[in-house]
């Protein structure tokens, strides 16, 4: 192996060297205590040291690094004292997930790294997100992340280089091509020469780099960091390695063929840069054997003080304290003039006064900008805000929700816009994985709202209708708001940009410019977790949200006979339940009518939740009305039949006469 030494000294070579031996050998050390049955999974990065060493060593401790499985290189690199990662990997407290997930898949803002979550692909956009802080913020910064080949063939790959192509962003696109996804070669992973060549298309520059040769990467990344960091823009490199053993331990080689592995094995990154260093006389025996004996030692104390430290005990209260970051809802309630206006523009007048408020707050959404959205919420903005917070974005939900995460990692909060709630399908990974799990997994928040334009009675068809919040309600660690009426919808947007955890926001685009009502012009809002009575009555409680309240008012005001408690749950994560078992417990019959197709909605856990708790209050079954079991259809008539509006009132009335 060539090494190009150029300006490197003995020590920065001998630091180099250093770094790829401590990950080797705690590695080895790890495939003892593997066989031993005492650590239960093992992804080896032995053979591809150099790439995680020489990347974290090109890079400044402040920026960014979000590695892989294989990565330990980088964790050891940034100096993360050994019992902790010993802890994590047992699951113990010193880890830096209180047992709650495994072996790499933690972050941590103390050595600033951001560790993968299951999926690949989404850490991809996660550091387009950090870039764009570095940007924001005039920092000057490179953010590097790691995939391997095969996660290159995910949509995240292709959305996150892409927006940082378009945006150009300062991030270090790193992969490692091994040879093997899991079992599957590169042949039938991506059918061209160079996964770099694909950068071309990207408009993107690209290297292709030895990623066994220590000096190659050290030195050329180095010389690529620098200029990213004087010349922000997205770079691909191609790290041509492979992985020496099996995917992960259990899984073993046979389907490898022995000849590449003998080949590989003679371009061992550790054992030939050890050679050149001491055919260089840069390194002798002695201290080799110093060095080793140096690491085993600090090896065998931490993962003695990781073996001593005891086990977790589980714990519900902290477990489910954790799913949230706590937050102090603040009450602004200044009075000021009121005007009647209309939903959409209370949405509109709470999103920019929350734009004035938090002075760093970005937008993101596709054609939210000059063009003001299709609903023309963010009308202005860019006029407003400039083009730096109100940002146009290509369309790939995934990336934009997994950059909202990115930026959320530094600190900076932001709203996405859905172009309409249906296509969050196309970004729900990283919302029910990423977003979702983040503060539980290793305590780093998701400051998002996720606007969701949602619902029918617009005659748009299946893919432009839906009302899926029943998606995300049902996932711990999303807060779920769905207003109904223009002055709710401005307060509870101000608090969920306020509220530092996820919130998916629903706008029900049938009460856009339908509904109007008084509401403060000056900056207000509304707590989460408190539905609001809007009819009082002892005879029935009527529990909706969303247009379904309107729904239901309808029905009462051709009914002035029917006394009801008309609650508007106004959210649904956190929901309300006192309010409901207060209300059912003094009228003794609950009906629940809500926009989304029966099967699983919330109405299901809200019907259960009265039978647990006001079963010996009630005087006859609860009733859900909500939508056909299809989905949404296009044709008016064929939306009326298959929404509940129509089949409200006769089955209120059978309950009241029950
Ligand atoms: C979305 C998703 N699909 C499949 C997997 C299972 N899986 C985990 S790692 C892996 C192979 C990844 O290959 P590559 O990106 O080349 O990284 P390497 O393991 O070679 O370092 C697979 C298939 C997963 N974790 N997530
Ligand atoms: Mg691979």
């Amino acid at each position: 192996m060539d090494y190009n030494i150029k300006s490197l000294d003995a020590t920065a070579l001998l630091e180099l060297y250093k770094n790829m031996l401590k990950p080797r050998m705690i590695e080895e050390k790890m495939l003892i205590l593997l066989r031993q049955g005492k650590i239960s999974k093992w992804f080896s990065g032995i053979g591809q040291e150099a790439i995680s060493v020489g990347v974290t060593m090109a890079m400044h401790k402040e920026e960014y690094i979000l590695p892989m499985h294989r990565n330990l290189g980088v964790f050891t690199t940034r100096k993360i004292p050994l019992n902790r990662l010993f802890g994590q990997w047992q699951g113990k407290a010193s880890g830096f997930t209180k047992g709650r997930d495994r072996s790499f898949h933690f972050g941590t803002q103390e050595y600033k790294i951001v560790g993968m979550i299951s999926h690949l692909g989404p850490q991809l956009g996660v550091a387009d997100g950090i870039a764009l802080a570095s940007i924001l913020k005039n920092k000057s910064q490179v953010t590097a992340v790691f995939t391997g080949e095969g996660g290159t063939s995910e949509g995240d790959f292709h959305e996150a280089l892409n927006v940082a192509s378009v945006w150009r962003l300062p991030v270090m696109f790193c992969v490692e091509n091994n040879g093997y996804g899991l079992s599957t070669p590169t042949n039938e992973q991506y059918n061209c020469k160079n996964i770099a060549d694909k950068a071309l298309g990207y408009g993107m520059e690209s290297h292709i780099i030895d990623g066994n040769n220590i000096v190659d990467v050290f030195t050329k990344v180095s010389k690529i960091t620098e200029s990213i960091r004087n010349k922000p823009r997205p770079a691909l490199i191609e790290f041509k390695t492979f992985r020496m053993r099996g995917h992960e331990e259990a899984s073993g080689t046979k389907y490898v063929p022995q000849d590449l592995l003998d080949g590989w094995a003679k371009k061992d990154p550790v054992i030939n840069f050890q050679s050149f260093l001491k055919n260089e006389g840069l390194l002798n025996e002695a201290e080799e054997v110093e060095i080793k004996e140096t690491i085993l030692a600090e090896i065998n104390e931490n993962l003695d003080i990781a073996n001593k430290e005891d086990i977790i005990k589980p714990n519900e209260t902290n477990e489910l304290n954790d799913v949230f970051q706590e937050f102090e809802y603040e009450e602004v309630n200044v009075f000021s003039e009121s005007k009647e206006i209309r939903f959409i523009d209370a949405i509109s007048d709470g999103l920019k006064q929350s734009m004035q408020k938090h002075n760093d707050l970005v937008i993101m959404g596709q054609d939210i900008a000059e063009y003001g959205g299709v609903f023309k919420i963010t009308d202005g903005f860019v006029e407003a805000f400039g083009k730096e917070r109100v940002r146009n974005t290509p369309i790939c939900e995934s990336a934009i929700v997994e950059t909202a995460m990115g930026l959320s990692i530094t600190g900076i909060k932001s709203v996405v816009e859905m172009q309409f709630a249906d296509f969050v399908t196309s970004g729900f990974n990283p919302v029910v994985n990423y977003l979702a799990k983040s503060y539980y997994r290793w305590n780093q928040n998701a400051d998002v709202v996720l606007r969701m334009p949602c619902g029918g009675g617009v005659a748009a068809g299946p893919f432009h209708s839906q009302t899926n919040e029943a998606w995300f309600t049902k996932t711990p660690g999303l807060k779920v708001v769905y207003p109904a009426f223009p002055y709710d919808a401005k307060g509870l947007l101000a608090t969920a940009i306020n509220d530092p955890n996820p919130v998916l926001f629903f706008e029900h685009k049938g009460l856009y410019r339908s509904i109007r009502q008084d509401v403060p012009e000056d900056y207000y809002t509304l707590p989460f977790g408190k539905a609001s009575t809007i009819k009082k009555g002892d005879d029935v409680t009527i529990i909706a949200y969303g247009a379904a309240v309107h729904w239901a008012l309808e029905t009462l005001d051709n009914n002035p006979s029917i006394n009801a408690d008309l609650i508007d749950l106004r959210t649904l994560q956190p929901l309300d339940t006192q309010t409901i078992y207060t209300s059912v417990k003094k009228t003794g019959k609950a009906i629940i009518l809500a926009e989304d197709s029966l099967f699983g909605s919330i109405t299901s856990d809200i019907s259960a939740l009265l039978m647990e708790h006001c079963f010996e209050y009630l005087d006859a079954p609860i009733k859900r009305v909500a939508s056909l079991e299809t989905p949404i259809p296009f044709a008016s008539q064929l939306e009326q039949q298959y929404l509940p509006k129509h089949r409200f009132e006769k089955e209120l009335k059978l309950l009241l006469d029950y």
